[in-house]
């Protein structure tokens, strides 16, 4: 048995768990009315309400307990101070450096300088880009921007595009192109123009096979419509850590955008990898996203733990994976231009924190990273809710919502909302066997009918959920939001005691598909692999 599941503060929290499991969340509301109040907790406009999970005061006091057994303040700031936590690649993980002033050290230099310089650049090339100092081979100002790029080098710029598209400039609109399946580039390309479209290349190794094949496939439909050779410096720019490789691939290296090893991928938005971002919406509005980003960092870094929001955050969580059984977490956001938030939660969680061998190398014999999913409310609760509401499984939802919109349509947002309160309390409290019977005798069905139904129409209860409400989604709080969810995922790695930064799994996907490529170019049938995969390669080449 490991150090951690015999270690006082986790026996406690057993033993705490075993009492609370008898419990049912609408008695906890019904005997403490202070319930919302001492378990929510603000920061800025975000409000975090944790009221709703199977949790007491004693539970938050055994948590931090936890907290404080692993030793997560001496993280938070070994993070900061820019040591090389990411301890299977050597690295620093140094996201926080992106949005902040001080100096801080790696390898005894201060990146610092490095940041500004970056920032500035991409200061300059997007206001040009937007003002129309810097044009297309034509003469013709830049309309479309490409992003051709693939996991944390794609989903961050995705989903902040989307989220923020109320600020988006006018007259520039961003695509993306992450699958090697060609459709996604077809598609893309058939409405652009060569003479008004600016790619993006972003690669932090520049050897992503998927990225490297469907830039070379952009080059040859530029140059195939109407581009040339030497168009192409205007029109290509690259992302990336490695100088070399862009210069090999025929880009420009003025035209390249720098960042470096201590900025993991699905951490690297808020670098040049946010260039889409800053084409997008404008520089200012990217400062403000950092801005927003780097509160939450001063708030993680200096608040008390159990007022600490992406502490407490992800104590809730190894709350629900580790002792109440939870495997898998949905995060519903009631916004609709938050609808690729959940891909990217569940690329942070999934990626960071899908691990199961501990910083010393041991087995872990407890539950990591949870299955992360969802959708944008209301679409979600005509889809899957039913299994929340009534399945067998445990599940856990985070409910995100803004109080106000940027679309002040009727009384579309009050519908909105009053369906995340409604689901929320729902969820909750459930539906007991005499509340079913009194609805359906109200409806005048006859005894034998209402005997009938009323199994099918119980609801347990019990659900858990986290609701975050804040004040409207701006740069600022969506960079917050971002920020506070990287925090929950780092809190909860030095709870299990692993390393959230490395993603093996990933680099085993990059080297296997090379191997089979060239054997699906052979004519003779396959025999290297298991019979399943031979009979699966043989099926596909017999139909071409
Ligand atoms: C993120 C992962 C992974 C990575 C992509 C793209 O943390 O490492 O999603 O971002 O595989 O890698 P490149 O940026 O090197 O092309």
């Amino acid at each position: 048995m490991s150090s951690l599941i015999q270690s006082p503060a986790w026996l406690a929290l057993q033993a705490h768990q075993k009492v609370l499991a008898q419990q049912h969340l609408r008695n906890l509301f019904e005997k403490n009315p202070q319930r919302f109040n001492e378990l929510s907790l603000q920061f800025d406009s975000i409000l975090l309400d944790f009221s709703k999970q199977l949790i007491e005061r004693d539970t938050v006091d055994l948590l931090i307990n936890l907290a404080k057994q692993q030793q997560l303040s001496d993280w938070i700031k070994r993070m900061f101070s820019g040591d090389k936590i990411n301890s299977t690649e050597h690295r620093a993980a140094l996201h926080v450096a992106l949005r902040g002033q001080d100096p801080v050290t790696v390898d005894g230099v201060d990146v610092m300088p490095e940041v500004r310089r970056v920032l500035k650049q991409m200061e300059k090339f997007s206001s040009e880009v937007q003002s129309g100092a810097r044009v297309g081979y034509s003469g013709k100002m830049f309309t479309d921007i490409v992003n051709i790029g693939i996991g944390g080098s794609d989903l961050g710029p995705v989903m902040v595009t989307e989220a923020l598209k109320p600020y988006r400039l006018p007259n520039i609109t961003p695509h993306f192109i992450s699958n090697i399946d060609g459709t996604q580039l077809a598609d893309v390309l058939q409405h652009l123009n060569p003479a008004t479209t600016l790619f993006v290349v972003a690669s932090k190794t520049f050897t992503t096979l998927e990225t490297i094949t469907n830039a070379c496939s952009a080059r040859e439909w530029f140059i195939s419509h109407g581009g040339s050779e030497k168009d192409i410096a205007k029109h290509f720019v690259a992302v990336s850590t490695n100088r070399s490789a862009v210069e090999n691939f025929g880009i420009n290296p003025d035209n390249m955008f720098e960042f470096w090893d201590w900025v993991g991928g699905r951490y690297s938005l808020w670098s040049a990898i946010g260039l889409p971002i800053a084409l997008t919406i404008g520089m200012d509005h990217f400062y403000e996203l950092l801005a927003g980003a780097h509160a939450m960092d001063q708030h993680f870094a200096t608040a008390p733990l159990e007022k600490n929001l992406p502490v407490m955050l992800a104590l809730v969580g190894v709350w629900q994976i580790n002792f109440l059984g939870t495997a898998a977490h949905a995060i519903l956001p009631y916004d609709q231009s938050m609808h690729r938030f959940p891909a990217y939660l569940q690329q942070l969680e999934m990626e960071s924190n899908g691990k199961r061998i501990t910083r010393d190398g041991e087995v872990v014999d407890y539950d990591t990273g949870a299955i992360v999913w969802g959708e944008p409310g209301t679409n979600g609760q005509h889809a899957f809710y039913q299994l929340l509401h009534q399945g067998t499984h445990n599940v856990s939802a985070d409910f995100l919502a803004p109080c106000q919109s940027h679309h002040l349509i009727g009384v579309h947002h009050f519908m909105l909302l009053a369906n995340f309160f409604a689901q929320t309390e729902a969820l909750m409290s459930g539906k007991n066997a005499s509340e079913v019977r009194t609805e359906l005798e109200s409806q005048h069905m006859d005894a034998k009918t209402i005997e009938q139904l009323l199994p099918h129409k119980i609801f347990p209860g019990n659900r858990l959920t986290t609701s975050i409400l804040f004040k409207k989604l701006n740069p600022h709080t969506l960079g917050a939001l971002i920020a506070m969810y990287e925090h929950k995922v780092f809190v909860q790695s030095v709870i299990w005691n692993i390393n959230p930064f490395d993603q093996w799994g990933v680099e085993l996907g990059k080297q296997l598909a090379g191997k089979i490529l060239s054997e699906l170019e052979q004519n003779a049938p396959v025999t290297s692999h298991d019979s399943s995969t031979n009979g699966l390669i043989d099926f596909f080449k017999s139909n071409q």
